[in-house]
């Protein structure tokens, strides 16, 4: 044992020393410290020792694997030309700096969006993620079976006739039962829908609804406050343009378009060829929804419209995949 530990310890020491090579090292490492190494093989052969000699041999053959550890590592560093990191936390370093990381687009364009329509006049209203079949559907003129549900994939709670929203107009459903008109509002939120996620779909989006009832309010009313809205939300001259379109709770229905800012009309990839694209829903409450509510259709007309701010934000900002909103990765929200 003694003359053993003795070739060992000379002949480590002089090769960790006289070593010119990282990997001439990583392979000294091994031959003394590995799990085969010599200095473990050293001691499982303390079985062999007297009793009371077993403890003194142990500590000095640990000992030695300890100065093998240390001195190893420092000739690396000292070969390498730099600081391996112990896994020593230094506290009296000062911290990264902290970079907020911006605020999700999602949120600033849902607030851009709901300041335009203040600005306007309108109010703002919210409501409850969890509705019920009633507000989210049959007030709204979808009836019970009717194909019309099939247009929102809808998430149901199991065993109760609730469900999550698939829009805000629950929102409005709620307002107009409560009080009566005139209205201006504005219902911002989160709403849910099954599908599949991908560039373009996700299960949970936001809105902004809107609603304006009152006495004589006309379809032209509806074109003057959008119109007015597309152009203070898109930079530039922008141009829009209705197209007739159906939704269950309004008649007649509308779609409101923007010229391409790409193409600017003449097609392009951006607007798939058309020249226009889509940014949101509107049309004349319909007289079935104003009943469900108990306001007099006879007495009272209005306006409603909806958009998705998700892709309001990637309009307005060229972002191609839905998916950026809900990663939230820094080098994504930096930019906003
Ligand atoms: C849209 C499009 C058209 C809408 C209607 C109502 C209500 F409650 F007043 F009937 N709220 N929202 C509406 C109308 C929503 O989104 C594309």
């Amino acid at each position: 044992m003694e003359q053993e530990f003795r070739k060992i310890e000379t002949e480590s020491r002089t090769l960790v020393r006289e070593t010119s090579g990282v990997k001439e090292l990583e392979e000294l490492r091994v031959k003394y410290l590995g799990r085969k190494g010599a200095l473990n093989l050293l001691l499982k052969k303390m079985g062999a020792l007297d009793p009371d000699e077993r403890p003194v041999w142990g500590k000095k053959i640990n000992a030695l694997k300890r100065e093998l550890e240390d001195t190893i590592r420092s000739r690396r560093e000292e070969l390498s030309g730099q600081t391996e990191d112990t896994g020593n936390f230094d506290p009296t370093l000062p911290p990264e700096l902290f970079r907020h990381p911006g605020r999700n687009p999602v949120i600033s364009v849902l607030e851009e969006v709901s300041d335009i329509f203040v600005s306007m006049g309108f109010g703002i209203a919210y409501g409850p993620d969890i509705e019920t079949d009633y507000y989210n559907f049959t007030a709204l003129n979808f009836p019970e079976g009717h194909p019309a549900r099939d247009m929102h994939d809808t998430f149901y709670i199991k065993g109760s006739d609730r469900l999550l929203r698939t829009h805000t107009s629950p929102v409005q459903v709620r307002v107009m039962e409560k009080q009566p008109p005139p209205y201006q509002f504005i219902a911002p939120g989160k709403c849910y829908r099954r599908d599949t996620i991908d560039a373009s779909h996700l299960p949970s989006f936001h809105q902004v609804e809107g609603l304006m009832v009152d006495k004589d309010i006309s379809f032209a009313h509806l074109k003057g406050v959008l119109d007015e809205f597309a152009r203070r939300f898109f930079p530039g001259e922008t141009v829009t343009r209705f197209r007739p379109s159906f939704f269950p709770f309004t008649e007649p229905s509308a779609e409101m378009d923007i010229r391409c800012t790409i193409c600017s009309g003449g097609g392009c990839s951006s607007c798939s060829g058309k020249g226009f694209i889509e940014i949101l829903g509107a049309g004349m409450v319909d007289p079935e929804v104003f009943r469900h509510c108990g306001v007099d259709p006879d007495k009272w007309q209005g306006f409603a419209f909806g958009m998705g701010i998700e892709r309001m934000a990637m309009l307005k900002y060229g972002i191609s995949d839905l998916r950026y909103f809900f990663q939230n990765h820094r080098s994504f929200l930096e930019q906003f």
